[in-house]
């Protein structure tokens, strides 16, 4: 074991019991992961400034798996948060948000009744609510790496969060929360090209988006279109996050681990994918090297082909196949 650092047992609500890093002190211990830069998940009890009170632990043994218990939506937020530095890590060679080694935190049970979840960039942290009526806390695996994606968008390419950059910017942030849920391979939360279906947000089973077939949320873009800009950044990210299900899976009907997909293409061509894992280091080393704070979608095909071409080379089949999932949205020459 290292001098200072901990690693406690966790009963999540979503994730089954999972470890998370702790830090023994004052012979208890608190749920601050030395091992991901000091990552601290605090409880804001109801309140919505501040940090509240960081969570600690007489025999860091962590939550019950129900909400009755406080520390449970803190198990999930801090498991959500070590898998996504973890994914990053691992996957891109990022570490951490800024990549700088430096963790962020989280606030749970913020406010009353509150179903969503948020990034700030203002207190670098993540905010999770508990959800009300039927919809559960919102501190599911792809949430969390959803809210913490936007940090790492926010210290890369800077998409604005309007207009076409800001559904870019959303679409970043559900390809991650797949790529991260999926990397878990976590047998209680199996990864899909579903955002959030764990919460139940409409007390109706469904998720709050499908990236195989964004329009099935009856809001989101399948493809672009002249006034994508004009609508709601979480609607305006259908087209790109349909582009990842086209790049990673392939047009037409599919099963992935156990959910069925059906994915169209706007040109009526088919897709032959190029796998989950070259279409997150492509959109991944597209947000990080070739993206600005305002590029639009028909910057982001650029980007990628670029990405795609200095990964698998130009002309690969990997690159032409990349190529093709844009046209399926309707982007492209
Ligand atoms: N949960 C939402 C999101 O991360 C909060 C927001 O509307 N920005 O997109
Ligand atoms: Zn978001």
């Amino acid at each position: 074991e290292f001098q200072g650092i901990e690693t406690g047992v966790g009963n999540s609500k979503y994730s089954g019991q999972v470890t998370i890093g702790t830090t023994p002190a004052d012979g208890s211990y608190s749920m601050t992961d030395a091992t991901r830069g000091g990552h601290k998940t605090y409880d804001l009890n109801g309140g919505s400034s501040g940090t509240g009170t960081l969570f600690t632990d007489p025999d860091d043994t962590w939550g019950d798996g129900t909400t009755g218990d406080r520390q449970t939506a803190a198990v999930d937020a801090a498991y959500g948060a070590q898998l996504t530095w973890d994914y990053y890590k691992d996957v891109h060679g990022r570490n951490g948000i800024k990549n700088d080694g430096v963790g962020a935190y989280s606030r749970v049970h913020y406010g009353n009744a509150y179903v969503n979840a948020f990034w700030s960039d203002s207190c670098f942290c993540m905010t999770y609510g508990d959800g009300a009526g039927n919809a559960k806390p919102l501190t599911s695996i792809d949430v969390g790496a959803h809210e913490m994606t936007h940090g790492v968008t926010s210290n890369t390419a800077g998409l604005i969060y309007s207009g076409e950059s800001g559904g870019l910017n959303e679409a970043t942030s559900d390809i991650f929360a797949a790529a991260v849920e999926f990397w878990a391979d976590n047998a209680s939360d199996e990864g899909d090209y579903l955002v959030g279906e764990k919460i139940d947000i409409r007390g109706n089973g469904t998720p709050l988006r499908y990236m195989d077939k964004p329009s099935k949320d009856g809001r989101s873009a399948d493809a672009w279109y002249s006034g994508l800009g004009s609508i709601d950044v979480h609607y305006s990210s259908g087209p790109a996050n349909h582009w990842f299900y086209l790049a990673s899976e392939g047009s037409g009907t599919k099963t992935v681990g156990g959910v069925d997909y059906d994915s169209p293409t706007s040109d009526g061509l088919p897709v032959t994918a190029i796998g989950r894992d070259a279409a997150a280091k492509i959109w991944y080393k597209a947000l990080s090297t070739y993206m600005t704070s305002s590029t639009n979608y028909a910057g982001a095909r650029t980007a990628t082909l670029q990405a795609a071409a200095d990964l698998y080379g130009l002309g690969s089949d990997t690159y032409i196949n990349t190529a093709n999932a844009w046209a399926a949205i309707n982007v492209g020459p």
